[in-house]
Parts: C-alpha cells; structure tokens; sequence
C-alpha cells in the first residue's frame, strides 16, 4: 500500500500540548485561524454572524466554525496525517466586531474548491451549514452572505428560461407581470377552482397560482385540478388574446410522483409548473433539469424559509438562500414585497432581488451584500411578490420591487367586492396606470395615490379596491 501509516511519533507531534488549554481544544491553533490568509479567487467565501458564548474568545469561535464545517473534528485524528489538511481547512482570516451588534462578529472563513462536489448545492450546504448551527461555544450563529467563485458558478446550469427568455414566451415586456394565489389556500373543488383561475386570468391577470400547501387533498386531486386549470386557461388566452399561465403545483412526496405530475402539466400545455422549498435541494436541482428538457418555466415557492431566515442572529439570510436557489436553476424565487403582511426592509430586499437579477453584484453593504459576485452568464431568476399586498400600493411596489418582477395579489384580487374579475382588473389597471406615468416621466412614487384616483375615476374595480384596502384617502375629484 502507497499510504503511509501515521506512526505513534506523528501523532505526537500532531497532538502538541499548545493544542490544549486545560483539555479544551483550540481549533485556532490548529491551522483554523490564519490572519494573513489572503483568499484566492477559486475560494468559496462564506461570512457568518457569530455570537459567542460568554467567555468564548470571537477568533476561536470562527476558527471553530471554520473547523467544524470544513475538516475538524473535536480531537486530533490520526488520519490527518493521511491528507492535504493545509488545503482542505477551512481558514477563518477576518473577525471584525458587529457595529451596532453587542457580542457580535462578522468572521470571514474561506473554503478551497477542492471541498465541494461540482454542481450540488446539497454537497456545499453539507458542509457550510451542516453541523455548525448547534455548537456550543455560540450562541448564534448566522450565515449572512457568500461569495461562490466563477470557478463554481460555472458547474451548475442556473435557470434555464430565466427572466429574458420568460418575458419572450409571454411577450410581455416593459411591466412587472401580474399574478394571483387562488383562495382560499384549501378545500375548493377542481371545478370551483378552475371558475377563479379562469376570472382571475380573464380579469387582466397574466398568472395564477396554486398555493404552496395544495398539492393533492381529498377534497381535489391533482390531475383534476391540472385539467380544470388548463381548461381556464385556455379559454383566457382565447377571449384575451395574450399568453397566460397557472402555476400547477407538483410538489410531493417522492420525486417519482412529481415527475408524473409535471409530466401530466406539460402534456396539458402549461408553461410553467410550480415546487416548494420544503421539497429540498436535490429535489429542486431535480425539477430544474427536468424543467429545462421540457421548455417549461419553474416556480418556486420560498415555503418554511421564515423557520430559519427571519432571526436576525441565527440561522441564514435569505439572500444565500437566493444564490443558492439562482445556481439550483428555479426561473421564479418568492423573494419579499416591503409592503404587505410579511415582514421585509427595503434595503434587505433590495439585496435579495440583486443577486437574482444582476449579472455582477457590486459590493453593497447598504443592501446586505459582502462580497461581488459575478454570476458568469447565469440568467436571472424572476423574483415573485406577494403576502397581503394590493392595487393601492401599486407606485410603492414599482418604486421598490422595480419591473422585472412578479407581483401576486391573492386576496387582493379574490376577495374585491365586485368579484374575482373585478379585482384582477383593478390590479391590471393600476399598474398601467402606474408605468404610464413612469414613462411620462413622472414622480410616480411621490405621485402615486394621485395616478391611482386619476385611473379609477375611469375604473369602477380600481375605485372599490381602493376604498376597501387603500390606507390613504384618494381623492377622485
Ligand atoms: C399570499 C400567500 C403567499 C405568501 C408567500 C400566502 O397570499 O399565498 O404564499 O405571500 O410569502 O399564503 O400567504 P395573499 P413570500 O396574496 O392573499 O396575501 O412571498 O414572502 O414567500
Ligand atoms: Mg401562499
């Protein structure tokens, strides 16, 4: 055998006292902690939020992280004798205090390429958030962004239609689209479902949506619900004369069963077929392939991301879940609204929509991005708006969701008091209105209840949306 043996003399040398402090392990003493490490551009850069316990000193926490998520284990192990260990440790070389962040610090922990299977984000999550969330010298722990070299980026296939290619199908250009969440969430039958999918769609919508929880339930199963929603479809398309789309949800229980429901989606001419998130990220890379042979356009519902993106000291920031999910190839990520019933700054979002919709990420701290990112000719993903948002909101959506997005409005489109068609209207309406006075060049955002008024003189929808959700008083004189 050409492996050497690590003989007991190594492994004393390995296990050198200065690696103790009173029988606890110092992982920065162990190669793990390395300040003049200057990362490589093939490096994968990972920066986390640390919150150590107290007494824990901060550069031995991020060593610790650096350790447990790359190669270290609580001991010296014979078998690093066996391997390139300087390569393969992870090196945290940055720690800076949080400003504003009592107990907090950003560490900086870079990780050689060598570490990572090509193309798979299972592989990378495996390691990066694989064990180290449960650690017991922090408190928290929260990965806040990563930087993936073009080294990496170029091993996945990103999203295969994208936001250019979706808006040539659709031939829809110059406008956020427009969609809405059928509701509510549970229990209609495939025939009532399909009657607000086809009001919906007629109304002026260019979407609808199944909702992340209905999959196949006794009171409709899947294949009724796929056949009644085409149907809507079909006949929308034909009284509007403009492509439209449903989002056929086909997440469940087995990748074989959702392969056979979006087999069935695309025999039935859909454009688009919809998974969760809680489906996992091997299934996600899964349905991206498959999404790709079929020409279709994949939706993806950020479902159970708020468990672990909310928290602000623990857990991970939407934003690497964004990247992550750009790579994986979905066409559409949930990606927040700033208005609305769910919680989202402007400027955190503003980050979340820049790494799925730029070619190059600056730098941008103001928005929550640490590192550039070049995506090397990744298309962009298509983010998608939604949670209690309405047409009354429409100039603050343009303003801080810009026009390459989706926004959906589920009950702000089925529940106007004139009627599903009604509400799909007054949110159709609202938004022309809205990009009408955008080209004209006007301050559509300072402007904007007035352009609302303006258009729902002319508009009775628009004017009861309005009147029921509107939080200003317009005046339509
Ligand atoms: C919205 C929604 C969406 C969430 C998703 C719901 O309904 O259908 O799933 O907005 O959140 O179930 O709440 P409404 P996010 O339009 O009726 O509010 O986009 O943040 O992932
Ligand atoms: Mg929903």
């Amino acid at each position: 055998m050409d492996t050497p043996t690590p003989s007991v003399a190594d492994a004393k040398t390995v296990r050198g006292k200065d690696r103790y402090r009173s029988g606890v392990m110092e992982y920065s003493k162990m190669g793990y902690w390395e300040p003049d490490y200057e990362p490589k551009i093939t490096d994968v850069i990972a920066l986390f939020r640390i919150t150590p316990q107290d007494g824990v000193d901060a550069i031995e926490a991020a060593a610790a992280v650096a350790g447990e998520s790359s190669t270290a284990t609580w001991t010296v192990v014979w078998t690093d004798r066996l391997t390139a260990c300087e390569k393969y440790r992870a090196k945290a070389y940055r720690v800076d205090p949080v400003p504003n962040g009592p107990g907090q610090y950003f560490a900086y922990i870079a990780y050689d390429l060598a570490l990572f299977e090509p193309g798979s984000i299972a592989n990378l999550t495996a390691s990066i958030i694989g064990n180290v969330f449960g650690f017991k010298p922090l408190k928290a722990l929260r990965l806040e962004d990563m930087r993936m070299p073009v080294a990496y980026v170029k091993t996945f296939d990103g999203p295969s239609t994208g936001i250019v290619v979706e808006r040539e199908r659709l031939d829809k250009f110059g406008r956020p689209l427009l969609g809405a969440t059928v509701k509510p969430k549970l229990g209609l039958s495939g025939r009532n479902y399909g009657r607000v999918v086809y009001e919906a769609l007629k109304g002026g919508l260019d979407f609808t949506k199944d909702d992340e929880n209905i999959n196949s339930q006794p009171f409709m199963h899947w294949r009724d619900r796929f056949l009644y929603c085409m149907e809507a479809v079909n006949r929308a398309q034909a009284v509007s004369g403009e492509v439209k789309g449903t989002y056929l949800n086909v997440t469940a229980g087995t990748m074989e069963e959702m392969y056979e429901r979006a087999n069935f989606a695309h025999e039935l001419g859909s454009t688009i077929v919809m998974i969760d998130l809680v489906i996992g990220y091997t299934a996600i890379q899964s349905m991206s392939k498959w999404a790709r042979k079929h020409d279709m356009i994949l939706h993806l519902h950020r479902a159970g991301h708020g468990t672990y993106t909310r928290h602000k000291t623990h857990g991970v920031s939407f934003r690497v879940i964004a990247k992550w999910m750009r790579l994986a190839g979905v066409d559409h990520i949930h990606a927040g609204t700033v208005v609305g019933k769910l919680e989202g700054d402007p400027l955190t979002t503003r980050g979340f929509y820049d790494v799925l919709r730029e070619d190059y990420n600056p730098m941008r701290l103001e928005h929550g991005i640490f590192f550039e990112q070049d995506w090397a000719g990744t298309r962009k993903v298509m983010p998608v708006a939604s949670g209690g948002i309405h047409a009354g909101q429409m100039h603050q959506l343009l303003h801080h969701l810009g026009e390459d997005v989706v926004l959906q409005f589920g009950g702000g489109t089925i529940g106007h008091p004139l009627g599903i068609a009604a509400g799909a209207t007054a949110n159709r309406v609202a938004l022309e209105a809205m990009i009408l006075a955008r080209n004209e060049g006007r301050d559509y955002y300072r402007e904007g209840p007035d352009i609302l008024a303006q258009a729902a003189r002319h508009c009775l929808p628009l004017r009861q949306a309005l009147d029921t959700w509107g939080d200003v008083t317009f005046d339509y004189t």
